[in-house]
């Protein structure tokens, strides 16, 4: 059988976003298909062993799941307008930021989306009409319903709760002051085209944050230069073979605020997860999956405290960072930690993750 990639996933979708915005970039050809209740949760599951999106249907009929992987297989058969960067700090600072963009997020997209009921009419209907197409409208509303409901029941588990609305309320705020400035500025996070890195943030940006309602009013229409930044990512102008990144490995000094963030309070939580993982570890089977979260981990913020469920997950996001350092010469390694150092982030390098498989939306141990 040979057809298009297709892309299975909704645009309300966090990770689907983030595919997308790759595949239109690239000019890889693919079919957008909403994907249905059926497809969802017995063909997905059946091939990926999860109930997820997106996924990705390759011409020779694999199916493919996780936004990362997808986007590896893609850059390795296609890569003409590479995604990831080639010098080491930016090379480097990509793959945290992809890290970033994926997992320190979801308390954020999920508070702007579930916290405010304006936003729910625009998900009941297009969750409810891709789940059940040509069905009358009160299944999809129960079928969008039922969605709406597993969705909620991960609130509390990543953070999203009552008395850390404020919290993250002000934290979304100033980020997105930072981000404002630095698109302001310069057209993607590491220069003239996007990396790896625009295409993880766009996930939260276009999916959540960009298109409900409330965030859409409230957070991003006051700031036009992250605004026009989502357009341009979900509709990307052709790769231009004269954008390229910041000279001289350079990452914009308007997006050192952001890593200081990132270094100030994305690594803690790593590290925390990274201690929780590890204990577990003494005592589990290599190749068995860990649970999905774990305990509370805490996380300043400002004067503040962030509390959210420990994903094992994270830290194999976090391991492929690791890995692209491990694999630089002693010299871009050099390059990198001194960068590091600079902005507060040396103690990424002393992460000491045990070796990690993903298995669906779970991590397992591996031999190292
Ligand atoms: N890390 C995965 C995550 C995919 C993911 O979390 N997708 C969400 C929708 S945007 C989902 O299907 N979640 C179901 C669940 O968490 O059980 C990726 O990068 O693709």
């Amino acid at each position: 059988m040979s057809h298009d990639y297709i892309l299975y996933g909704w645009h309300l979708s966090y990770f689907t976003g983030k595919v997308r915005c790759y595949l239109r970039y690239k000019g890889i050809p693919f079919v957008d298909q909403d994907v249905d209740l059926y497809t969802l949760t017995q063909r997905i599951k059946r091939k990926t062993g999860a109930v997820v999106m997106p996924v990705l249907r390759t011409p020779d009929d694999a199916w493919l799941q996780d936004s990362s992987d997808i986007i590896d297989y893609l850059e390795q058969l296609y890569p003409a307008s590479s995604v990831l960067p080639s010098t080491p700090v930016q090379k480097f600072a990509a793959y945290v930021l992809e890290a970033w963009g994926d997992e320190w997020w979801i308390p954020i997209a999920m508070h702007t989306r579930w916290s405010y009921s304006e936003n729910y009419p625009l998900f009941e209907q297009e969750a409810g009409s891709h789940l059940l197409p040509r069905f009358p409208r009160w299944m999809q509303r129960k079928a969008a319903g039922f969605v709406a409901g597993n969705l909620r029941g991960m609130l509390q588990r990543v953070g999203v709760r009552s008395e850390q609305f404020a919290v993250l309320n002000d934290w979304t705020l100033r980020m997105c002051d930072l981000l404002e400035a630095h698109f302001s500025q310069v057209p993607y996070l590491l220069g003239a085209r996007p990396t790896l890195a625009d295409f993880s943030l766009v996930g939260t940006m276009y999916g959540h944050l960009g298109r409900d309602p409330w965030p859409k009013r409230e957070i991003i229409a006051p700031r036009p230069a992250l605004r026009s930044w989502i357009d341009r990512m979900a509709s990307p102008p052709p790769a231009e073979p004269g954008a390229h990144l910041l000279p001289d490995d350079a990452i914009a000094p308007t997006l050192e605020p952001v890593m200081r963030a990132i270094f100030a309070q994305f690594v803690p939580m790593v590290e925390q997860i990274n201690a929780q993982v590890s204990d577990l570890l003494r005592d589990w089977p290599l190749g068995k999956p860990l649970p999905r979260s774990l305990a509370d981990v805490e996380i300043p913020i400002g004067n503040a405290v962030l509390r959210r469920a420990a994903l094992p997950y994270t830290l194999w996001m976090v391991q492929r960072a690791l890995d692209v350092y491990a694999a630089m010469p002693d010299q871009d390694q050099d390059k990198v930690a001194a960068w590091l150092a600079r902005l507060g982030g040396e103690s990424l390098l002393e992460l000491r993750i045990a070796r990690l498989e993903r298995k669906a939306l779970r991590v397992a141990p591996v031999a190292a």
